[in-house]
């Protein structure tokens, strides 16, 4: 049970971790005001716990004439603060403390010099820090500082308004309205009410309540009391006297400052909309589409046909009729054309993934401006796929992620191409094997053209011949000799057609590879970095969820 209740409620310091988290992934991809403010809050919170918790510091507010100092002292049960007919009166908070051993640090730190002491235990409000403020909607400004200051680090915030201004603006849009999460730390005093007839109290106060609740303060206690007569003071002493006891309000106040700090930052992330189911950008067309435009830019067709080409001219230099293919070698090999199938010179460890870096590129024609436009357009989508419903900063960042690389994209894939070329260049066994079988031929058919060379010398020396075996009709050196020529050709052509197949097969093979490699480096350099954005709000979200529970 009690595991369960830590679960659903995580603690503080849980909280304000998570909202640190929250600003620090928020930070540069979302406005600077409510980044900065939660690491404010987050300060505070660490700030306020180093401090007295024995001690709950309850702070008077409100307009000018309200009877803020008229409350204090009526509290106080002295005249500690000027009351008086000019306005505005006070000009500088002061604190009135009950048993204030040991909250000298937390008046420092509240910067709150003038203390006085209240009381000792018997009042049943010890424990309390009481402060009256100047007025929030003062005509000098360092009255209105010193209030927006003390209202932020103030554990309990009691607002005292009078029947004729307790519907001001300025108290209801500047303070109470922003202040709606802090509704457990907010108590509502309605003073002055002995200047009203009873039937009047009660409307005043149903008026109240209604502006509290439009405020988002439903449910916020709301007394009528009056300073001068002393009516309804015993129940704000009961309140106090309540809130101090619990000692409960400092980690209240600062949990509904982290909870208004983290919607603050979710309010940044969102601009109000709630987050649509994401799709991933992964597999999705978005990817595909990337692949193939990338493909297209680094040439891929053309690296295949002459990966063939160069496959068959390999065989052919290997494997064709010796007397013949000599000629072949003053034909360059395609794909040595296009700078492809060496060992890419690589100063990393290897492949276009290790980020080493090629020595100069691939010679296969730069990508046209319209491949390289529809490689933008295909970045553009993957980025808008992974952007898909996420809200205004967090789609901005995704996409500006999927665009972050791309002008390194070129190189990556040309580096790619080469490395995957590379391998297009083995030399099959057979080759050898063919080649050897080449010579042999050969050899046979000289020693029958060398038989017949001599034959027709001896002949033409009128010197006996000695006898030439037949084979049937045919002499032997003839059978060698046109026999070898014959094989030697037809060995070549039928290397040929095996070489052609054999290259049609590699060009497969390596129009696979290279789209592998190539979808390798757009998944490395668009889809990740957008995937990584949308890890970023996705840890963002959850820390929010922590920081707002
Ligand atoms: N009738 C009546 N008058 C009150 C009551 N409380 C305060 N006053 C009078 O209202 C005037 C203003 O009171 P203050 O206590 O000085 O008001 P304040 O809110 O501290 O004003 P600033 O210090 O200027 O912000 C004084 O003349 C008080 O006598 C009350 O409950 N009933
Ligand atoms: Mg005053």
């Amino acid at each position: 049970m009690k595991l369960l209740r830590r679960r659903e409620t995580p603690s503080l310091d849980a909280r304000v971790d998570a909202l640190l988290e929250a600003a620090e992934l928020g930070e540069g991809r979302l406005p600077d005001e409510p980044v900065a403010a939660a690491r404010v809050v987050a300060g505070r919170v660490g700030a306020r716990r180093g401090l007295s918790v024995e001690h709950t510091v309850a702070a008077l507010a409100g307009a000018t004439g309200s009877g803020k100092s008229s409350l204090y002292n009526a509290l106080a049960g002295a005249d500690l603060a000027a009351v008086g007919v000019t306005r505005p009166t006070t000009s500088a908070a002061q604190a009135s403390l009950w048993d204030g051993g040991g909250a000298g640090p937390l008046l420092d730190w509240l910067e709150v010099p003038q203390r006085h002491s209240a009381g000792l235990g018997a009042s049943g409000l010890s424990g309390l820090v009481l402060l009256d403020l100047p007025d929030h909607d003062s005509i000098r400004l360092s009255h209105r500082l010193e209030v927006d200051r003390l209202v932020e680090l103030v554990d309990l915030l009691i607002w005292v308004v009078d029947p004729q201004k307790y519907a001001d603006a300025a108290l209801h849009e500047r303070y109470l309205r922003p202040l709606a999460e802090h509704r457990d730390v907010t108590v509502v005093v309605l003073n002055q009410v002995d200047r009203l007839p009873a039937p009047a109290v009660e409307r005043c106060l149903a008026d109240l309540r209604r502006l509290l609740d439009a405020d988002g303060l439903a449910g916020v206690p709301v007394l009528a009391v009056s300073a001068r007569t002393g009516q309804g003071l015993d129940v704000l002493r009961e309140l106090l006297a309540d809130r101090v006891a619990r000692r409960t309000s400092w980690s209240a106040r600062l949990a509904a400052d982290v909870t208004a700090a983290a919607g603050h930052l979710a309010t940044a992330g969102t601009g109000g909309v709630p987050p649509q189911e994401q799709r991933t950008p992964r597999q999705g067309p978005s990817e595909r589409a990337l692949t193939d435009a990338l493909c297209a830019a680094a040439g891929v067709p053309l690296v295949v046909a002459a990966v063939a080409k160069g496959h068959r001219h390999r065989a052919i230099v290997a494997t064709g009729w010796p007397v013949t293919r000599w000629i072949r070698k003053f034909r360059p090999d395609p794909l040595r054309r296009l700078r492809l199938g060496l060992a890419p010179e690589v100063t990393g460890t290897s492949g276009p993934a290790s980020g080493g870096e090629v020595v100069g590129r691939t010679s296969v024609p730069a990508a046209s401006a319209v491949q390289r436009a529809q490689v933008e357009t295909a970045v553009r989508d993957v980025g808008e796929t992974a952007a898909a419903g996420l809200p205004g900063p967090w789609a901005a960042a995704v996409r500006q992620a999927a665009r972050s690389r791309t002008h390194d994209l070129a190189d990556a894939v040309d580096r790619a191409v080469a490395t995957t070329s590379a391998g297009a260049t083995r030399r099959p066994r057979w080759w050898r094997a063919v080649n050897v079988l080449q010579w042999l031929v050969l050899v046979t058919m000289l020693a029958g053209a060398a038989c017949l060379g001599a034959l027709f010398a001896l002949d033409y020396l009128r010197l006996p011949k000695p006898p030439v075996p037949t084979a049937g009709e045919v002499p032997w050196p003839t059978v060698l000799l046109l026999g070898g020529a014959v094989a030697g050709v037809l060995i070549a052509l039928l290397s040929r057609l095996v070489a052609w197949i054999g290259g049609r097969r590699r060009a497969r093979r390596t129009a696979r590879a290279l789209r592998t490699a190539i979808g390798q480096v757009g998944r490395e350099m668009v889809l990740e970095p957008a995937e990584a954005e949308l890890a970023v709000h996705a840890r963002f979200t959850e820390a929010l969820n922590v920081a707002r529970a």
